[in-house]
Formats: C-alpha cells, structure tokens, sequence
C-alpha cells in the first residue's frame, strides 16, 4: 500500500462565510439546529425516539460528554441539550458503510477526503480486513479476524510490543474486561485518551487532595456563593452545564469566566428546555469575564493568591479558614513564603490584564466561602499544566473551600465514560493494590512494569519497539499531536485493528495489516446468550449508572465491545483460567467481577438497577484527605509560564468548533463565533494582523517552531477576532500537525495543545 496515503485532512477551503458574533447562545436556534441534524442523519420518527431515551434513567448515556444528570428531576421530553442531539444523530445515521463501499473507494481515494466527508459516510457494518500491500478493505468473518489478531501477538517477541488503546466512550464492562485481557496477556501498555486530556487534573488532584477526580456534586451548584469557570467553554462542550451555572445565578451566586475568548455560551444563555424564555434577552451568566492571555493563568491565580495573603496580613482571619487550614492541610508556610518571592509587576504582563480586573476576581474570592472551581482543556494541555490546577487547589484550600456543601474542585470530564474507564484501571501506571485484587480474583500474575502513554506509544511504534496497534474506540491518528510522525509510527506496525462505530482516518493510515471491527454504539440493544444487556457508565461527578440502548443495530454482523474482547481473550490467552465466553454471555457475571475486585461497588448489580445510580466514594467530597502522601491536602509551589516569544511569533491553542465531537465533524459551522461553513480558519488580534500586514480572511501558512524543529500547515483564512495580543486559535484535528511530539505537560505528559508557538506567513 501507497505510504503516502494522506495523514492530514486536505487542505481545500470549503467557502467561508463571517457572521456577527452572536450575544445569547441556546435558545431556539439551538433546537433547531439539533432537530435538523437529527432529520438529515437519522429520519424524524426514528429522530424522536431516540431523542425522548436521551439520559433519562432507563434510557442510553448521551455518548456526548460527561456532564452528569440531575438526580431527582429531568426534563419532560429529554435531558438533551444541541450537541447531545448531534452526537446521537451521528451514530444512529441512516449512512452505512459497507463492503460495497469499501470495494468502490480505496484507502487512499478515501484519505482525500475530508474528516467531515469521512464522518458523514456513515456507520461501518461488517467487519473489514486490509492484507499487506492492498488498497481496498475486504470483508473478513468474525472468527478469522480474531484469529489473525491473536495470531500476531502471539508472534510477538514481548508482550509489551503491543499497544492497546483506549478513548472514552467504552462501558465499565466493556472496560474492565478489556484491561483484564490486556493484562493477562501481559503487559500495561494501555494508554487512553485521557493521557491527551485530563491527565493534568488527575496528577494534580491526587498529589495535593488524594483523589484524581473532582470534589463537586451537580446539587454543589445550588449552594455554590462564586463559581470560576477557567479554561473551559462549556457552551459548545458541555451545555447542559449552562443549566446548573444559570440556577446558582438564580439563587443568587456570582460566576467569574477566565478565558482567552469571550465565549458565546458562559456570557449569555436562554434556557432550551423552556420555551417561554425562548424569546427575549436571555440570561446572564457571567459577572466578570477576565481575558487573559495563553498559558497567563499561573500569572493569574499567583496575583490572586498574592491579593488574598496581602488582605490577609492586614486583617488577620478575614480571608483564610485558619481552622480548615490547621486541621486538614500542609505545607502553608512554604506556600506563603514563595508567593513572596513574586512580585505583581513582574507576573501582570504574562496575563495581558490590568491589575483592577484582577483585584476584582480577588475580592469576588475573599468575599465569598463557597466557591467552585471549574475547567477543561484550557488548562489541563500547557507545558505547565499541572502547576495550573495545583494553583487552583492552593486558593480554595485557603478558602477551606472544600468537602463542603456549594464548594470543591470541578474538572469537567470530555468523554462520556473517560472517568470510568480509569475506574475500571484502563491506566498504563496501575497501583500494586489494584494489580493484587486482579491476581487474587482471577488467579495470574499481573505484569508490573508501567506501560507506555500516548506519547511513549507513539515514540515506542516509530522505534519499532511496539509492532501491534488495537484501538478500542477513538480516532488515533487524528486526535493526537504531530500527525507526520504519528502517521509513520503507525505505518511501521504489522498489525492496526481498530474497534470502531463510524469510519475515521484511522482506517486509512494503517500498518502493514489492517482490520476493523465494527461495534454496537450507546443507543442500540445488545443481545448476549442470556438475553438482552445494559451497560454502566461514571460521569464527571462520580455517579455510576445504566446505560441501555433502545434502536435495532444498524447490521446484523455488528458485536458489542464486550463481546469483542472475550472472543479476542478466549482465542489469544492459551493459559487463562478465566471463562470469558460465559462472561459476555451475561454482564452481571463481569460487575460481579467489578465488585470484587475495585472499591465502591459494593452490591453493584442491585445498586446499577436502581434508577439514576449511586455515588462512587470520594474521599476529597468527604473532607478527608488521607490518602496523600503526607495524609493532609497538600499546598504546592507553583511556576508560571516560561514560554518566552519572539518577535512575530505567536502562542496558538487548538480549539473545538461548536460542530464537531472531538475528531467527529458535525458541520462545518462554529456558530457561536461567527464562522460558517469553514475549517481552515486561523484567529487572530486585529492589532497583531495590521503589524502583520494581514487583511481579513487573508490567506496563511503556519509554521510551528519548537527546539530547532519546525512544522508547516498551509491554507487557513485569517479571522480578526476578541483575543489577548500574541495569541492565535485554530481547531483541531486541523492544526495537529503543527503539536510537536515532544512538547508536553511536565509530569502528565499530555501534549501542549493548548500552546504551540508559531510564525504566520501570508500566501
Ligand atoms: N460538542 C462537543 N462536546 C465535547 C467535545 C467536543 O469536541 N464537542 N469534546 C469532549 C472532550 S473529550 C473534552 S476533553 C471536552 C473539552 O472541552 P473544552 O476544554 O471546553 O474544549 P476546548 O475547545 O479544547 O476549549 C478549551 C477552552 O479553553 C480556552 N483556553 C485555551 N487556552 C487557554 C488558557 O491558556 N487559559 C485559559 N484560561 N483558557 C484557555 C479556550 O479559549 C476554550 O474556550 O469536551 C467534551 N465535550
Ligand atoms: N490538537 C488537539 N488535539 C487533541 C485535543 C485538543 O484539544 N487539541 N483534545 C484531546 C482530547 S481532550 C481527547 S479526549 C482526544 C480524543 O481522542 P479520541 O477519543 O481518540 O477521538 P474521538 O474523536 O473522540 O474518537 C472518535 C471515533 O470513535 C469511534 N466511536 C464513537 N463511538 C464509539 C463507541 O461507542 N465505541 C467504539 N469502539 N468506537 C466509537 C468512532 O469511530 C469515531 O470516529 O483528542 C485529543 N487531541
Ligand atoms: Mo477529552
């Protein structure tokens, strides 16, 4: 096969159309917008159903993000939201590919195409095989393909040549028996889409709280006095959360923004699910919007940690809960000592703010004892990322803002069951603890040896130390950084399976062998021996629940995830005492193994069939910190950015359109910031465009620059568009390309997708 098949979506224009920035976002424009979605990929009877089972508490998990449902009251028709209603549409689209369609379009006639154009041919229907040196898949049956699979790993000269991925839309059981496969197999080779995603938070929380997940319930929003949203646009990501922050607003709470854009959906919303607010102004959400600059957030809460200790010196007990901070924490002094050694003039330049907007948040913070904390990428995808939320841990253990009712830590999670495949110890670093109960259940020894990451794996395939790929869920190739490079690592593996719903590039950028497996998405029934199944999900917030489908599966020959790992286990483990077949046969037998094996799932299969679910424990929600390594919640010392530009160099982040899922496009629209119909689209300050010489919609190549090395992406159209000085957007998957490999979060490791230095030259 051609190695030139293409990594990177095309770079055709598609006809951009500007418009006015919108100043309310939902509403009706956002019914409308979903309800055609759902008419053009799905039908309007089928469309109505589907919508209708939405989260509710015996329909599917919405596989759009993992903001969680109210506990007691849904709304009427269903607890949907736009981009929940696009996500569904997309995998319940009448488009399917079959082998027909394979047979008529190449690997690399299909490469040109773009990832919308790809997306949209629809749900994959039979499982598919591309021999070594072919052009087109081939249909191939179930058993053979397993075989050919376990085949190549038992060929292997080390388990850990094989890599196995996962991204976040897999179940619990699902999950569990997948890392279960993977580690009787032999190795920890299990990166995840979270490596590319809340790492950070995870790494942080656990060292200064003791768990990796958040504190907050959905109720803490309806106690909360000051919710700070940073780094986040929950607008296009998570808009249910729109309905939480606007109650705290109603019961009188204050919510400050910290963005680099002023994003549409947290400065004014009208509430979806009542149409008498439909028309009208709308309401407002945010109080005081801080703008600040890429990667200026350390900056920033390093002045509001100075402001907060310099009040606190003036009047003593005004603004730190001394008896929190006495009883539950460590590490004060220490923390106290270092903030003096920054001076405000010095840190205010890196945040691009004037020191009256800060002083402001500040007081917003000392005023106020409950305050939540909320973010996403914005944070979590800087070299610095980890300091940024111990940053933020540090303010609100100064507030004793935490394990209490309307206040704690919110990182809001991206994948709809990304928490709770860690739960289910899909982690290449697995703690001894968790291995021991796996090796007393099922009697084996578990590998110890930590496994590769993202990165590592990419690293590991292009050293050719790791030869297998199986990619359980996910788009590989286009979600993660320096596609080139990541392109030719997966090219020189033997083997690349991938287990999917819906066509994506990572079908078509393959190693010398390639299968697809084609699997039973959220809305859909799944029948194993004993009858009819429902699967369980974690959210954001810790709750775990069913999920049960409600659609006929678009093909016959389709497996569900399950069943796809205990076939491939049964068939590749020649010494496994565990009875895989008799497991996917009946998935209460897998949560019985969940139950015995990881805590808080005590009773799991009564519990997971009370409507709505149960809380998982959270000993952070609890005020109890223990688990750390010095037993208390720990303060932790900080740096701010040290990213330095150079002339006519500029810091870009890559962002999502408000119509896409991640590497899934749904349109081509970001409505909420006034593009239509275009991609390739770079914004920019109108100041840093005229010292540029740059006209709107001028055309651009970019170059990044890391080290010595540098990286192009031709063909984006200027944008003038609300951004700090020196700071640029793009979205991704477009822009991967120019993330280099190697520029990471300290500790997390996550990719800098968020800060990628680059030049612009005009055409
Ligand atoms: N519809 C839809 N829903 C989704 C997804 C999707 O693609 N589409 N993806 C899911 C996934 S996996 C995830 S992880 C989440 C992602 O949810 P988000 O994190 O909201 O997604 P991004 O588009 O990456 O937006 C990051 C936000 O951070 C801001 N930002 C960037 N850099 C900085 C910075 O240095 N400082 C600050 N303060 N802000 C910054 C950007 O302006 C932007 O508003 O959403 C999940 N939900
Ligand atoms: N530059 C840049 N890169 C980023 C980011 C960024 O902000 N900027 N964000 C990062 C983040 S936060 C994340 S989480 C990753 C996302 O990385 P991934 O999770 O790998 O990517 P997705 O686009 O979510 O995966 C979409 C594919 O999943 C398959 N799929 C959908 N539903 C199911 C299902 O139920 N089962 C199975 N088996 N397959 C299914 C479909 O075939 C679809 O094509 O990308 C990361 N990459
Ligand atoms: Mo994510």
């Amino acid at each position: 096969m051609s190695k030139k098949t293409a990594a990177q979506p095309p770079e055709k224009l598609t006809g951009i159309k500007l418009t006015k920035v919108p100043k309310t976002s939902v509403g009706l424009k956002a019914i409308v917008s979903a309800l055609t979605h759902v008419k053009n990929e799905v039908g309007i009877v089928k469309g109505i159903s589907l919508l209708k089972n939405i989260n509710q508490k015996d329909g599917f998990d919405c596989p759009g993000c993992a903001w969680p449902d109210p506990d007691e009251k849904r709304a009427f028709l269903a607890e949907y939201c736009e981009n929940g209603a696009k996500a569904v549409a997309e995998e319940a689209t009448k488009n399917k590919v079959s082998p027909l369609f394979f047979a008529s379009h190449s690997v690399d006639e299909l490469a040109k195409f773009s990832d919308y154009e790809i997306g949209k041919s629809g749900r994959i229907t039979h499982p598919m095989y591309l021999p070594e040196g072919k052009n087109n898949y081939e249909e191939i049956s179930w058993s053979k393909a397993f075989q050919l699979i376990a085949q190549e790993l038992n060929e292997l000269n080390s388990p850990d040549e094989a890599i196995f991925y996962t991204s976040g839309r897999t179940s619990n059981e699902a999950a569990f028996l997948y890392q279960l496969f993977v580690r009787q197999f032999g190795t920890n080779n299990l990166p995840d889409c979270s490596n590319m995603c809340h790492e950070s938070s995870g790494v942080a929380l656990s060292e200064t709280l003791g768990i990796g997940k958040g504190s907050v319930t959905l109720d803490d929003f309806n106690h909360a006095d000051l919710i700070i949203v940073i780094g986040q646009n929950p607008g296009t990501n998570h808009p249910r959360m729109l309905t939480a922050l606007s109650e705290t607003k109603k019961k009188g709470g204050k919510i400050i923004t910290i963005n680099p854009l002023p994003e549409v959906g947290l400065i004014n919303y009208k509430d979806p699910q009542n149409p008498l607010k439909w028309i009208g102004k709308g309401q407002n959400l945010t109080d005081l919007f801080l703008q600040v600059k890429i990667n200026g957030d350390v900056a920033l809460l390093k002045i509001i940690l100075k402001l907060m200790k310099e009040k606190e010196d003036d009047k003593p007990n005004s603004v730190f809960n001394h008896q929190f901070i006495n009883e539950k924490t460590d590490g004060l002094d220490t923390l106290l000592k270092d903030l003096d050694t920054y001076s405000i003039d010095d840190l205010i330049p890196q945040t691009g703010l004037a020191l009256k907007e800060i002083e402001k948040a500040a007081e917003l913070i000392i005023n106020n004892d409950k305050v939540i904390i909320c973010w996403a990428m914005g944070l979590t995808q800087h070299k610095n990322a980890v300091d940024n939320i111990r940053e933020i841990v540090n303010i609100l253990l100064l507030k004793g803002s935490i394990g209490k009712k309307g206040a704690g830590t919110c990182p809001v999670r991206g994948h709809s069951n990304v928490q709770g495949d860690r739960t289910m110890g899909i982690w290449e670093r697995p703690k001894a603890s968790f291995l021991n109960s796996l090796e007393k259940e099922f009697k084996f020894k578990a590998p110890r040896k930590h496994g590769f990451d993202v990165v590592e794996a990419i690293e590991a395939m292009h050293q050719k130390k790791a030869k297998v790929f199986f990619g359980m869920g996910g788009n590989f190739i286009s979600a993660t950084p320096d596609t080139e490079f990541t392109a030719d690592a997966l090219r020189k593996c033997n083997l690349t399976v991938q287990v999917s719903t819906k066509l994506n590039r990572s079908h078509l950028i393959t190693g010398k062998k390639a299968l697809i497996l084609p699997c039973l998405g959220r809305s859909e029934k799944d029948y194993q021996a004993s009858g009819e199944q429902f699967v369980s999900v974690e959210n954001s917030m810790g709750v775990v629940h069913q999920s049960k489908g409600h659609l006929e599966p678009c093909s016959e020959k389709l497996l569900s995830e399950t069943a796809i790992v205990a076939n491939l286990a049964n068939l590749t483990l020649k010494n496994s005492t565990t009875n895989w077949i008799n497991l996917k046969s009946n998935y209460d037998l897998i949560r019985n193994k969940i139950e015995a094996t990881i805590a808080g799932f005590e009773n799991f299969n009564k519990r997971v069939r009370v409507k709505g679910g149960f809380y998982l424990p959270n000993n952070a929600r609890e005020n109890d910190f223990k688990p750390t390594a010095t037993g208390k919640a720990n303060f932790s010392i900080n740096k701010p950015s040290e990213i330095e530009l150079k002339n006519n160099q500029f810091m870009m982040m890559t962002i999502r359109t408000h119509d896409q899922y991640n590497t899934t496009i749904y349109g081509l629209n970001d409505r909420y910031r006034g593009v239509l119909n275009e991609r390739r689209v770079v914004f920019m300050n109108s100041d840093d465009m005229n010292s540029l010489g740059l006209q709107k919609l001028d055309l651009v190549d970019l170059t990044s620059h890391f080290n010595n090395e540098k990286r192009e992406a031709k063909g984006f159209l200027v944008v003038p568009y609300s951004i700090p000085r020196q700071c640029t957007a793009t979205y991704f998957p477009e822009a991967n390309v120019l993330v280099p490999l190697k520029s990471k979060a300290d500790i997390s490791n996550t990719p800098t997708s968020k800060t990628v230095i680059i030049t612009i030259k005009k055409r």
